[in-house]
């Protein structure tokens, strides 16, 4: 048993580094054996067993709600065809589609590309502003303006080099095609607060309401003077943002008016969120990477605090106490955790006819985990999980669902695939 500090372990919680580091158990050889519709037995599994079965790596906590962690395994009956469509990415981060069914792609040491569906890649898009491509950061997320067809506008996030340090910022551009694409009209439309000197936790995902805001995700910069921040009203760090198209700051966002508050800020108390997509009633979700042990999933409300690093299932990756407890009053508890972790980055809820069996399923790019997990909902509740393309042990950092209803993932590496999800046939 680890001896609970009594003050927050202030010194000693520099997880520096922690999507890289996590490792350990991916646990996905679990077979089926869940009592859903979407699930077959096979073998001798125990019905209702999880997907996972390893170590807990913070068994003193347990879960707040039955189903918070390590739901019943289930299996999708559909066989899957997994396609390379291309290869020889650096690090790619984000796929977004273009109307004619190309795909930008993002790969973080700072290019955009724009790729055919045969996947022939355009050369890097030119125009984009520096990126402070050390650690986790770089150029992360890209996403078409809502208006793109006549405004031609693009999204992208990425961390910025600063006097005095770095940050995450979002802007946005009037993509020109051609032979050498490039973007026009520059403009940041968001910049995360304060500046600080920090290569990890950069957060960097953005998701399109459905009325028209951008929510953008803010990592906490895994330094302890960082961390400590996402409690904090007057920091982006750890948080969840809500803007307007140009950066101004949605009348209705909760912390409007609040003095000390910034008013970009829609959630509090959140890590690191690299997985973020909308349901089919168009609310927002989000999967975390929490510490050792303590990977989540949570939907986000206005105005919340989920937590962060005053509670939670994990603990650092030197083994030391994070969290007290794993319950406060005026504190979120997570939908679901993972313990050991996954390694969440990429979401997805999946609406397409490709899979009618996936619908409403979501998807969760592992990277330690090096799979595509599936989680299947009952109402707001986990009910089951699935690890696909374990074969493949590839970290997989974004999941899409494309116009046809397939799949599409970027997988993380210094030769990075895009890989595309069908129905075998
Ligand atoms: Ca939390």
């Amino acid at each position: 048993m680890r001896a609970l500090l009594t003050t927050v372990a202030l010194t000693a919680l520099i997880a520096c580094g922690a999507e890289a580091q996590k490792g350990g158990p991916s646990g996905n050889l679990a077979p089926g054996g869940g009592s859903k519709e979407q699930s077959r037995p096979q073998g001798k599994a125990r019905p209702g067993a999880p997907v996972e079965t390893g170590p807990k790596s913070v068994p003193e906590f347990q879960p707040a709600f039955p189903g918070q962690t390590r739901a019943p395994a289930v299996r999708t009956r559909t066989p899957l065809q997994v396609t390379e469509v291309a290869s020889g990415f650096n690090k790619p981060w984000a796929i977004a589609f273009l109307p004619d069914g190309r795909m930008l792609v993002t790969e973080k040491p700072g290019q955009l590309r724009i790729v055919s569906a045969n996947g022939r890649k355009s050369a890097p898009v030119a125009g984009l502003p520096p990126v402070d491509a050390r650690g986790q950061g770089g150029l992360l997320d890209v996403e078409l303006a809502p208006d793109h067809r006549t405004s031609g506008q693009i999204y992208w996030t990425y961390y910025e080099p600063r006097q005095g340090g770095n940050g995450l910022a979002v802007a946005r551009a009037r993509l020109v095609d051609g032979t050498q694409p490039r973007v026009e009209n520059v403009q940041v439309v968001f910049r995360m607060l304060p500046t600080l000197e920090s290569t990890l936790h950069a957060g960097g995902r953005m998701v399109w309401a459905r009325d028209g805001k951008l929510f953008v995700t803010l990592g906490e910069r895994s330094i302890l003077p960082g961390r400590v921040q996402s409690q904090r009203l007057n920091s982006h760090f750890g948080k969840i943002v809500r803007i307007n198209p140009d950066g101004s700051v949605p009348r209705d966002n909760p912390f409007v008016g609040r003095q000390g508050a910034r008013p970009e800020i829609w959630s509090s108390g959140h890590r690191n969120i690299l997985s973020a997509a909308l349901d089919a009633q168009g609310r927002l979700w989000e999967v975390e990477m929490g510490p050792r042990g303590g990977d989540e999933l949570n939907r986000p409300e206005a105005g919340k605090d989920y937590g962060w690093p005053a509670i939670g299932y994990g603990e650092e990756y030197s083994g030391d106490p994070i969290h007290r407890t794993t319950q406060a009053r005026g504190m979120e508890q997570p939908v679901y955790y993972w313990d050991p972790v996954i390694s969440p980055s990429g979401m997805a809820i999946y609406s397409g006819s490709l899979f009618p069996e996936w619908r409403g399923n979501v998807f969760i790019g592992g990277l330690s985990g090096k799979a595509l997990v599936r989680l299947v909902m009952d109402g707001d509740r986990v009910a089951g999980e699935e690890r696909l393309l374990t074969e493949r042990t590839a970290r997989i950092r974004e999941v899409v669902e494309g116009p046809d209803g397939a799949l599409y993932l970027l997988t993380d590496a210094a030769n990075g695939s895009l890989l595309k999800v069908t129905p075998r046939r």
